[in-house]
């Protein structure tokens, strides 16, 4: 079985595939690893080309999903679909420094950690040549996950390893629909977790298009809500519960 399992969502990433692939191979040398795309249906191939991958290599896996379309949903799936004690998650369109992985999986193979992150706004760390606005979408979405998390210098990061018991934990109070997964999981630990972040240098895109656009930020506002309204609901029926009973 696989120690590590890298889960890779990717809608229309077909240009993507192989020198992703590329890399991975030539950063986890000496990992045992396997790779799973979930690709939603984009009619560009990029299934196709990731199943003729998995034919030579038996550490490269296809989850095609039809019909369906979602970021974080596809995050999850991919890693329910893993036995590995160790999950990666990652883009599929280069952004994310792969060289980064071995060090992702020293530190949370050193059990201080349920997840760590990768982390564009510590010290060393670098936006890239992210466009201005969305730099400050991102700051701004940021600042307001501050609300559900304080402990993350970046908490729209989409570059995360975690350890399997902690999705096992809490994968049942995911809002599971959005974006953002990483702050989804943190969110739905309530306070109960325990997170190592590691800067990294965030690359720009250069084949397909980002497909961050107006539903996608709606729904992280929609997340948002969710977990603050779970916590106040919990927040009111603790009152009620420590009420003197007549
Ligand atoms: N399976 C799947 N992957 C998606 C979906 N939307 C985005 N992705 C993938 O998620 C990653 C991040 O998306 P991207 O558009 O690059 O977001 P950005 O980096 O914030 O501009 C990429 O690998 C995309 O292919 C989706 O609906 N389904
Ligand atoms: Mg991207």
């Amino acid at each position: 079985m696989p120690e590590l399992t890298v889960v890779i969502p990717a809608y229309r990433e077909r240009e993507n595939v192989v020198p992703l692939l590329a890399a991975l191979e030539q950063s986890l040398r000496g990992v045992d690893w396997e790779a799973i795309f979930v690709v939603d249906d984009g009619f560009d191939g990029t299934e196709e080309l990731v199943r003729e991958r998995a034919q030579q290599d038996r550490r490269v896996r296809c989850l095609h999903r039809i019909g369906r379309r979602g970021l974080a949903s596809a995050c999850v799936e991919g890693m329910l679909a893993s036995s590995a004690p160790y999950l990666a998650v990652m883009d599929a369109d280069l952004q994310h420094d792969e060289a980064l992985l071995p060090r992702m999986l020293a530190t949370i193979q050193g059990g201080t950690a349920d997840v760590v992150v990768a982390s564009r706004y510590m010290a060393g760390a670098s936006m890239g040549e992210l466009a201005p606005e969305r730099v400050r979408i991102s700051r701004l979405a940021s600042w307001m996950s501050r609300l559900l998390s304080r402990h993350l210098t970046d908490p729209m990061s989409g570059f995360f390893i975690l350890r399997r018991s902690f999705l096992e934990r809490v994968m049942r109070h995911l809002y599971g629909r959005g974006f953002k997964i990483l702050l989804d999981l943190v969110a739905a630990a309530r306070g109960d977790v325990r997170i190592e972040e590691l800067p990294y240098r965030m690359r720009s895109r250069r084949h397909g298009e980002s497909k961050l656009g107006a539903r996608v930020i709606a729904e992280y506002f929609m997340m948002l809500m969710y977990h603050l309204l779970r916590r106040l609901g919990r927040r009111v029926s603790a009152e009620s519960d420590s009420e003197p009973r007549p």
